[in-house]
C-alpha cells in the first residue's frame, strides 16, 4: 500500500511539474504528455468495457465500493474506490465481503458498473 501511494505521489508531482511551465522552451512532441494522455483515455474510454475483480466492501443506494485489483487497460493499480450502478439488477449483485469479478465504463468521471460475475 505505502509503495502505491508513493508511486502516485511521484506521478502528481511530476505533472505538477509540466503544468507550472517546467517544459517551457521544450518541444513537446518530445514530451511524456500526462494530461494530454488522460483526455485521450476519457475519448477512447467512451465505450471500452473494462475488467477488474475485487471485493465489495461498501453497497450504497447507487454506488458500490470495490477494492479491485489492477486494471491494465485503466493503466490502474490495485486500489479501493467507488462505482456507480445504474442497473437494479446488478446492484442486486453486490453484496459486502463478496467477490466479484466485474465490467465497467467511463462515463465522464464516474465509473460505471455494467457487468457482475
Ligand atoms: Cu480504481
Amino acid at each position: 500500500m505505502k509503495r502505491v501511494f508513493l508511486i502516485c505521489v511521484a506521478l502528481v508531482a511530476g505533472s505538477a511539474f509540466a503544468q507550472s511551465g517546467g517544459m517551457k522552451g521544450m518541444d513537446m512532441k518530445d514530451m511524456p504528455m500526462k494530461g494530454m494522455d488522460m483526455k485521450m483515455d476519457k475519448k477512447d474510454a467512451k465505450g471500452t468495457v473494462h475488467k477488474a475483480s475485487g471485493v465489495v466492501t461498501k453497497v450504497d443506494k447507487d454506488k458500490v465500493t470495490i477494492k479491485h485489483g489492477p486494471v491494465p487497460s485503466m493503466k490502474w493499480p490495485a486500489m479501493t474506490m467507488a462505482f456507480v450502478v445504474k442497473d437494479k439488477a446488478l446492484m442486486d449483485k453486490m453484496k459486502k465481503e463478496q467477490k466479484v469479478d466485474f465490467e465497467f465504463v467511463q462515463e465522464g468521471s464516474d465509473h460505471v458498473v455494467t457487468a457482475v460475475k
